[in-house]
């Protein structure tokens, strides 16, 4: 090893010790959040991490660090010995808290030790009779970056649920008892009783799938039932539908309506309601406005100085695009035979004025949610719900003009799965699409956010790394290749693994077929290789 790497080892390893500490106290934060008391001792627990976190990002100097932890520790002293937290020291507390977390956040960004989407989670909780089940579940989501705690008895889980709210628990509805009763249920009602929204909650049942039972989980917050037989491999695709980060994006809706004062009252209730909004006063502007902001629903007034609302759905309609975009006309017309022939020129949805903003509000969250799953059924591949092979071509499309505007890097990889028709014929074919969904649960964990990643057709899986060079898509793909390696596939019974053989290329200016017939000849080298391994064009 040179000196040089050896030095920048070391570097990392410090920085390690450094972003760890600072997690920790970020972390004892963070339960007092959820819990909403201070915990006996929170201040002193505080004092102590940072003193230790200002020594490390001293001898280390990490500079950012040093300075939150400064900011963190004058902040502290503000809270006298013994004293209880007030709004003041608590929003002292938080800035220094928001700037530690802003760094420590970039500094994991980029030397990539811990997924960032993982970070301060809450964790999911497992409550089941059958220990040894819990382990191997436990073991399969700390791969997929989930927090999950076993728990052994009622009691338990209810101790650390008061002191941390967790995100979902799974539970045998007997959990702690005997088949005969609901005592799982029992302790979720418990615990649902210390907090303001419900935890989901979801149950396992081997032996109990009456309606009594059923209506019971219901109503303490169950989202789902299993009633036997789930393996792991199911369960663990049901916990990250209702865990994993699936925050509903707030929708982006354009209201265009010549009238100031109402444009304002728009504005105001869609930010309330949590959406993004933009604002058009002019119609003229609709074709910028929908070039930047991208709108996914779209409101018009029916009548406008310089055009009519319909002429503009017109307008909208003629963008690919937003062919399919819901277009609500808004219009103090209530003649219903004009309201339905705006209707059948390009709109949606009619709402006279004046308008009631729930209305409003559960006619946009109806047409967005009706929109998005029709664009989902359109982009997206239905059994992994990655990009389908169609969509994944024209982001790399897309993506090829951004690099060749801003002369940035660009990658593209292709993956296969190695000896993917033995897992089928030896497991079966159900076993066989669920590693296709690990498979695209992993490269979604692993890779950025701006990174694309599609399911280019059967075991093939293509990627777009943009800002990527060569080298460092290399280095990304074979960590990935490597851990995907080791992740143990659940089928009845027993596990097994799978790998993948990988093929790279860095587009050179050409086009996207040609670079992904280079991609797709590394891919084949890999293969020939001996599979399991990247393989870079040259
Ligand atoms: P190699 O290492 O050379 O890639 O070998 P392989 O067995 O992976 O390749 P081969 O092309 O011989 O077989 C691909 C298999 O992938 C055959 C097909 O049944 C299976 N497959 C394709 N799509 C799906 C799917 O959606 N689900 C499942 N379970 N299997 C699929
Ligand atoms: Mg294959």
């Amino acid at each position: 090893m040179t000196d040089r790497s050896q030095q920048e080892k070391l570097r990392q390893h410090f920085a390690h010790r450094v972003t760890t500490q600072a997690r920790l106290i970020l972390e004892t934060w963070q339960k007092y959040l959820d819990q909403g008391e201070p915990a006996h001792g929170l201040r002193e627990d505080l004092l102590a991490a940072n003193e230790k976190l200002l020594k490390y990002a001293r001898r280390f100097e990490m500079q950012d660090h040093e300075t939150a932890a400064r900011a963190l520790s004058a902040a502290l002293d503000t809270w006298g010995e013994q004293a209880p937290i007030d709004t003041h020291i608590r929003d002292a507390v938080q800035a220094a808290m928001d700037q530690l977390r802003h760094c420590t956040l970039r500094q994991s960004d980029e030397n990539e030790e811990t997924p960032p989407a993982t970070f301060l989670r809450p964790p999911i909780y497992l409550a089941f009779n059958d220990t040894e089940y819990a382990q191997r579940i436990v073991r399969l989501m700390e791969f997929f970056g989930f927090r999950t705690t076993a728990f052994a008895s009622p009691g338990d889980l209810e101790n650390e649920c008061a002191r941390h709210k967790p995100e979902t628990i799974v539970i045998d509805v007997d959990f702690g008892g005997d088949a005969e009763g609901v005592t799982g249920i029992e302790t979720v009602e418990r615990i649902q009783k210390n907090h303001e929204t419900p935890v989901p909650i979801l149950y396992m049942s081997e032996t109990d799938g009456s309606i009594a039972t059923r209506l019971r989980a219901v109503r303490s917050g169950g989202e789902e039932f299993f009633f036997r037989g789930l393996d792991p491999g199911q369960l663990i695709e049901k916990i990250e539908t209702y865990s994993y980060a699936n925050p509903i994006e707030p929708y982006r809706v354009l209201v265009i309506d010549d009238s100031r004062a109402q444009a304002k009252f728009m504005e105001n209730v869609l930010k309330k309601a949590g959406m993004h909004s933009r604002v058009l006063t002019d119609p003229m502007e609709v074709v910028e406005a929908l070039e930047d902001f991208s709108p996914e629903i779209i409101i018009l007034d029916m009548y406008m100085p310089s055009c009519n609302g319909t002429e503009i759905a017109k307008v909208i309609r003629q963008q690919d695009h937003f062919h399919g975009a819901p277009i609500i006309y808004l219009s103090a017309e209530d003649d219903t035979s004009k309201q339905l022939h705006a209707m059948s020129l390009g709109g949606d949805d009619f709402l006279t004025k004046p308008i009631d903003p729930k209305h409003l509000v559960a006619t946009l969250h109806n047409r967005g949610r009706r929109a998005r799953s029709l664009l989902a059924l359109m982009v997206r591949d239905n059994l992994t719900g990655l990009y389908n092979h169609t969509h994944t071509l024209h982001l790399l499309d897309t993506e090829i003009s951004r690099a060749k505007q801003n002369g940035s890097a660009l990658s593209y990889a292709m993956l296969d799965l190695d000896c993917f028709k033995k897992i089928n014929d030896t497991y079966g074919h159900s076993i066989g699409d669920r590693v296709l969904r690990s498979l695209s649960l992993h490269l979604k964990q692993r890779l950025r956010k701006s990174d694309h990643v599609g399911r280019y057709g059967g075991e093939e899986f293509a990627i777009i790394l943009p800002d990527t060079g060569l080298e460092g898509a290399r280095t990304v793909m074979d960590e990935i290749r490597e851990k995907f390696s080791e992740l143990r596939q659940p089928a009845a019974g027993t596990d097994f693994t799978v790998t993948f053989s990988c093929g790279l290329a860095e587009w050179q200016g050409e086009s996207a077929k040609e670079l992904c017939e280079r991609a797709d000849n590394s891919l084949c080298s890999a293969k020939e290789g001996g599979r399991n391994q990247v393989m870079t064009a040259q």
